[in-house]
């Protein structure tokens, strides 16, 4: 068992609808913060600990915003002691007498955490005016004479962080800017460090509750390059395979183990975002991905075949290979267009299984020599553009959600990935990629150092995508 005190806790104050609840989320690490644009989301206050490795490394509580500020403060006038070392007891008396009094329920929601100790963030919208009305709210806070921190958060467009830095300095011991939206881990960490010199007794544990987030957020990115390279593996050697009743394969039993192999690579791509999600507490994230529907998509351009830097010839020729099986390959050489590079941007868009002409690129085989003992397998992929959609959209996925800020609420949008993906390959990146590539094309076995070395280009690609 952790002591209670042995940790800081922060509540989180201020007015109504300034971001308190998105700052809490960010520096919680916690999406399940009721974030909304109406004032008076909050409607109590809520602790939220950060555990990491059960245990609390800080607790910051979600408060509702002050409502009758004046009353408040008129209250602790009419009492006001002899002292200023006693202002706090006055603090206190007020909570104890109207813990009761609907009127002063969100103040009393958010003055109880601050009496039992703990420190103040106090948060304002500087891209409005400042206005003297918050010296209410600030004088409040003043009398309880904890140790306390003033955030300039940007909601708007406008900056009047000059003004409200010549106010909120004369009230709080440090003022920031700390956009709780934008803000990447550094910022967050350096937001600590700020906070480790609020109070002596919590540098010690602020500083240490920053080593500790580091090494989470280096687990976390170490975690997500293995999910990203293991589907990878997966997805490209995946072969589903159905035993045969007869002779030889139905097209009923081919049509329904097509199905199938498809749907698998699907659920494998959807697995791998699901792992991701977990591994940064993004549990829930709504993603626009729309499945295209097949039919309507276009051949494209012959411009587009660079998009990974693969010669016109390569992608026509694998594309021929392929569909030898179906006799579909030969017909687009002849044609002249692209079938593969049209199918890159189905998949980039609509999901690795929304592709043109999926049906023709992998292997359908029969094993085996007695009936009764026959299979039918499908796969390996066999189109050569293929892993690079694979990879792109699973890499484009996991950059989003570890930058991801848990105070947002908004939709992942998987589209407009044609230009990320041309940018994240360069020649000498795809030569070493389409050296496993082209192995589990052809279901041979990857040699460890060779999954090593894939793995350490996977990680320089996602390294320099999430880097602030
Ligand atoms: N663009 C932008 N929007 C922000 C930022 N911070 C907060 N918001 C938005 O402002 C609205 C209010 O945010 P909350 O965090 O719920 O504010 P609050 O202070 O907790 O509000 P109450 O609980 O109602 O007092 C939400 O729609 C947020 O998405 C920011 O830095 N940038
Ligand atoms: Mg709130």
């Amino acid at each position: 068992m952790q002591h209670s005190s042995s940790y800081p806790k922060f509540a989180v104050v201020g007015h109504p609808n300034k971001g308190k609840s998105s700052i809490v989320s960010t520096l919680a690490l916690d999406n399940t913060v009721q974030v909304g644009n109406t004032p008076g989301t909050t409607q109590v206050k809520r602790s939220f600990p950060l555990r990491v490795d059960n245990r609390v490394v800080y607790e910051l509580f979600d408060t509702p915003g002050f409502q009758r500020a004046r009353r408040v403060l008129a209250w602790l006038q009419e009492h006001e002691p002899s002292s200023a070392d006693k202002r706090v007891d006055v603090v206190r008396e007020f909570v104890a007498l109207h813990r009761d009094d609907k009127r002063f329920r969100d103040e009393i929601e958010l003055l109880e955490p601050i009496i039992d100790g703990a420190g103040i963030i106090y948060v304002v919208d500087a891209s409005k005016p400042y206005g003297a009305e918050y010296e209410i709210e600030m004088e409040i806070l003043r009398w309880t004479s904890q140790p306390s921190m003033a955030i300039l958060n940007l909601i708007g467009r406008d900056d009047y962080r000059d003004e409200w830095s010549r106010a909120l300095g004369q009230y709080f011991r440090l003022v920031r800017t700390f956009n709780p939206l934008k803000a990447s881990f550094t910022e967050h960490m350096q937001l600590l460090e700020s906070m480790a010199q609020l109070k002596e007794d919590w540098t010690y544990p602020i500083k240490d509750a920053i080593s500790i987030l580091e090494r989470l957020y280096n687990q976390r990115v170490e975690e997500s390059i293995d999910i990203i390279v293991s589907t990878m593996f997966d997805i490209l050697s995946y072969v589903e395979r159905k035993r045969l009743i007869g002779e030889s394969a139905s097209p009923k039993e081919i049509g329904e183990i097509k199905r199938r192999y498809r749907e698998k690579i699907i659920k494998k791509e959807k697995s791998a975002e699901r792992q991701i999600e977990q591994i940064w507490n993004h549990k829930g994230v709504e993603k626009i991905s729309n499945m295209l529907d097949l039919d309507s998509i276009a051949l494209f351009s012959k411009e587009s075949a660079s998009i990974f830097g693969l010669k016109q010839r390569e992608v026509i020729m694998t594309g021929a290979g392929a569909g030898a099986v179906g006799g579909v390959g030969i017909d687009l050489a002849l044609g002249g267009s692209s079938l593969f590079v049209g199918s890159l941007i189905g998949g980039l868009i609509g999901g690795v299984g929304a592709i043109v002409g999926f049906d023709n690129l992998y292997r359908v085989k029969v094993l085996g020599q007695k009936v009764g003992k026959r299979e039918l397998t499908v796969g390996p992929m066999q189109n050569i553009n293929f892993p690079y959609i694979l990879l792109s959209r699973v890499l484009y996925y996991a950059s989003e959600i570890s930058k991801r800020s848990h105070a947002s609420r908004e939709a992942i949008e998987l589209k407009n990935l044609e230009s990320f993906a041309s940018s994240i390959f360069d020649s000498k990146t795809r030569d070493k990629l389409e050296e496993v590539h082209s192995l589990l094309r052809e279901e041979k076995d990857i040699p460890t150092e060779l999954r090593d070395e894939y793995r350490e280009t996977v990680r320089l690609i996602y390294i320099r995508l999430i880097e602030d």
